[in-house]
């Protein structure tokens, strides 16, 4: 049976973690152990992100690191340093990475889990000092354990995912999860090296007051899209636009609002990829009381057939995308 416990605010990741495995019966403690090695990367990337600055400033630093390796792209360093986390974890058999064309298998074929992720989401921002991300999705792997990791463990839908969620490097660096039983949020302490419980169940507001996207496209965006923000303005809604979508996103999440990737000329399907940016974000809002869509209804519903193929998403506060799919379903030719 499943019984979930409020744990205090301020508990660490890990008595967390270990609390809500042992609420729910068939928990084996893989799946607690692949959040695990997530949240180790993301101190190892956010240390990473923090002292970016300083290869620009001082030269020196990182011109080689401990290893020896060569300073690198901070979008290599996140993308290496968790596929070696997961390697290492032992639980994911392989990773689909933004950073990568294909699977990388770990070597750990008997582990029953495998994970899409965008190592470092508007990695861009780092030279000016703009929030970034890393956002995940885990699947169980449908091929037999013991075997190597195809397509179709990677391919099996939205809806198929156990948990899914983000890490964002901002003023502070929070990571927000779901196992299908809510949303919570925690707080890194980097003096601490923990994550330490600040929202135990997230919910986003039903309504909101702000819209996100990059109105620079607004001659590529379709009619419905200006339609829709045409109203918001109307209304004096409030235009915040990071451009970097775990920082639009997570702001939208506590305040309420909605984020929009139409498709553009240059990005005719949108620019956001669905399987480890749309897929994860929209099961976290979803969970949270969201709603998440992509051209034709839910994002989740969404059938994936390329690792790297990319959708529109209109993603937020359930009220703000019900009234933007009210002037699509306005737009459209009479039956
Ligand atoms: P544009 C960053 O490159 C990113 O993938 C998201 O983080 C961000 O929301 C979006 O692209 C910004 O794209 O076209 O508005 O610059």
């Amino acid at each position: 049976p499943e019984t979930s416990i409020a744990s205090p605010v301020g508990t660490t990741l890990e008595r967390y973690i270990m609390q809500k495995q042992s609420e729910f019966a068939f928990a084996t403690g893989e799946l607690s152990q692949l959040l695990r090695d997530i949240a180790l990367a993301g101190k190892i990337i956010n240390r990473e992100v923090n002292r970016a600055g300083l290869a620009g400033i001082t030269g020196a630093y990182g011109q080689q690191n401990v290893q020896g390796e060569e300073q690198q792209q901070l979008d290599v360093v996140a993308n290496i340093r968790f596929i070696r986390a997961l390697r290492n974890g032992g639980q994911a058999c392989a990773v689909l990475s933004e950073e990568e064309d294909d699977i990388i298998h770990t070597g750990n074929d008997h582990g029953r889990y495998v994970v899409a992720i965008d190592p470092l989401d508007g990695s861009s921002n780092i030279n000016v000092n703009v929030s970034i991300g890393t956002i995940f999705a885990i699947y169980r792997r449908v091929t037999p354990v013991g075997s190597k990791a195809t397509r179709a463990d990677f391919l099996q839908g939205g809806r198929q995912q156990v948990a899914a969620g983000y890490i964002l490097y901002g003023s502070s660096t929070m990571l927000v999860y779901t196992t299908g039983h809510g949303v919570a949020g925690f707080t890194y302490e980097p003096s601490l090296g923990e994550f330490f419980l600040s929202h135990p169940s997230i919910t986003i507001p039903t309504e909101g007051k702000t819209f996100s996207c990059n109105e620079g496209n607004w001659f590529d965006y379709p009619e419905c899209v200006r339609t829709y923000l045409t109203d918001c303005k109307r209304q004096r809604f409030a235009g915040r636009y990071v451009g970097s979508l775990v920082a639009d996103y997570h702001r939208n999440l506590f305040t309420g609002g909605i984020y929009l990737y139409p498709p553009t000329a240059k990005n005719t399907s949108g620019k956001l990829r669905l399987l480890y940016e749309c897929y994860p974000l929209a099961f976290l809002i979803e969970q949270a009381g969201g709603q998440a869509y992509g051209e034709h209804g839910p994002v989740l519903d969404v059938t994936p057939i390329d690792f790297h193929q990319r959708s529109p998403l209109y993603i937020g506060s359930p009220a703000m995308v019900t009234a933007y799919q009210d002037c699509v379903s306005a737009a459209e030719p009479a039956a």
